[in-house]
């Protein structure tokens, strides 16, 4: 068993723990990184795509923007499509010019590994058998396992950015845990193509055969989604049952335009509403997926990700600096506020642009809610204002 000592211990190593790995680097805060999976699969997964403002400052903030101010795409609005129409929801007319801007998660992650390494403090990948100890008093430690042989970490605290089914909440005593919950009865199918996008700006349509979205990646890599029942196969959807399904699900003008190519990815991902609190347990701050996940239609479940470790770095320097235990509870009360705000976002816009209901008044709700956005600033002012993302 070999034994070391550190600050904090991160583990995981998706965009929470290395933005907060990058973060505690600045503050020069000692942190070990551990993730169980390889570098390369990590670097594999394809999941958000659009960045807040927030999100944006903090990865300039932490040295990690570079290729993001080259390749990111700024988004000045969003578009609702209903009843075979389009209504453009200006951003930065709405926020005082904040805008977003459109960059794969895949691209965040790849960055923050490049600063990790540069750093000279490496990810430990390949972690097997991570487990949490003590972390109810004041001298936590972590084991694991790499190459059949065991190790020990002391530190002072520990960060859990392992993600939903991470072992970092796992590890907390149920009774000691407030789940909120909301199981939605539909899924995501997600295709990723080399194709040009069918539209400079994210398309969300509410429609009568089901939710489609229109992203991008790049102005040559389109990513779209369609609902589809929760318990579907991607075998069930080939390339070209997907297109045509898609095309079906968008107003003409974009159904026309829309090119189509082989995917790259296909996936479908469950949808849900999950918030676990409190988000700190003693010596144990949990940060992103670890203690929430969010609906992907407002775009939330990457930038909260950011949000949760503006405050975890902001309370673990006050632990360090004054030894302010406090500042740890309200690592959790102010990421909370937040996060419930992305929620209720992210819950809003799902009921909107998705049908999951037989009761023909539902629908109805819906049309006269697009209808009333459509005529009022007011009603445009409050999506633009959440869809940029509420300040820090
Ligand atoms: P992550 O899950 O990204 O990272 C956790 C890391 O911890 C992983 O690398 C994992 O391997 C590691 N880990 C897990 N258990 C461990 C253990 N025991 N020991 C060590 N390491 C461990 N958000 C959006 O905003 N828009 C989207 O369109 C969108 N689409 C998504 C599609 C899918 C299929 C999924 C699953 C999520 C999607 N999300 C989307 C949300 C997603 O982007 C997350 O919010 C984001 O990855 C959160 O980052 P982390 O908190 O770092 O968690
Ligand atoms: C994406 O580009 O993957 C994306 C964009 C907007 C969303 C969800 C996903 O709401």
């Amino acid at each position: 068993m070999t034994q070391q000592t550190t600050q904090i211990v991160i583990i995981g190593a998706g965009p929470s723990g290395l933005a907060l790995g990058a973060k505690l680097n600045k503050l020069g805060i000692d942190n070990i990184i551990l993730e169980k999976q390889t570098k390369e699969y990590v670097l594999a997964r394809i999941r958000a795509g659009i960045l807040e403002q927030t999100t944006v400052d903090f990865l300039s903030d932490i040295d990690a923007s570079d290729r993001l101010k080259e390749e990111g795409i700024p988004h000045h609005g969003v578009q609702l499509a209903y009843d075979n129409q389009l209504m453009q929801i200006g951003l930065g007319e709405n926020t005082g010019g904040k805008v977003v801007t459109a960059y794969g998660q895949t691209e965040v992650t790849k960055d923050l590994c490049d600063i990790r390494e540069k750093s000279g403090r490496s990810v430990i990948y390949q972690a097997e058998d991570v487990s949490l100890h003590d972390f109810d008093t004041d001298a936590p430690y972590v084991t694991y396992r790499t190459d059949g042989t065991n190790h020990q970490i002391y530190c002072q605290i520990i960060a859990g950015c392992d993600g939903f089914h991470g072992v970092s909440r796992a590890s907390v005593p149920k009774a000691a845990l407030n789940i909120f919950e909301k199981t939605y009865p539909f899924g995501w199918l997600g295709v990723l193509s080399d194709v040009p996008p069918v539209s400079a700006e994210v398309v969300y349509a509410n429609t009568p055969r089901g939710f489609a979205l229109c992203s991008m990646r790049s102005w040559s890599r389109s990513r779209y989604y369609i609902q589809c029942t929760p318990d579907d196969h991607i075998d069930n959807w080939s390339d070209d049952r997907f297109w045509d399904e898609l095309r079906r699900r968008l107003p003409d003008a974009l159904g026309e335009a829309m090119e189509t190519g082989p995917s790259i990815e296909k996936s479908i991902a469950p949808i849900r509403s999950f918030i676990s609190e409190p988000m700190r347990f003693g010596r144990l701050l949990l940060a992103g997926d670890a203690a929430h996940i969010v609906p992907p239609t407002g775009a939330k479940g990457l930038n909260l990700a950011f949000s949760d470790i503006f405050y975890l770095s902001e309370a673990v320097k006050a632990f360090f600096d004054k030894k302010d235990e406090a500042a740890l509870d309200q690592y959790s009360q102010k990421a909370l506020k937040r996060v419930w705000k992305a929620q209720r976002f992210s819950w809003y816009l799902t009921n909107l642009t998705h049908r999951f209901s037989d009761d023909p008044f539902d629908q109805r709700v819906k049309e006269a809610e697009l209808d009333y956005i459509r005529h009022s600033v007011a009603g445009r002012q409050m999506i633009a204002e959440n869809y940029v993302g509420m300040p820090f």
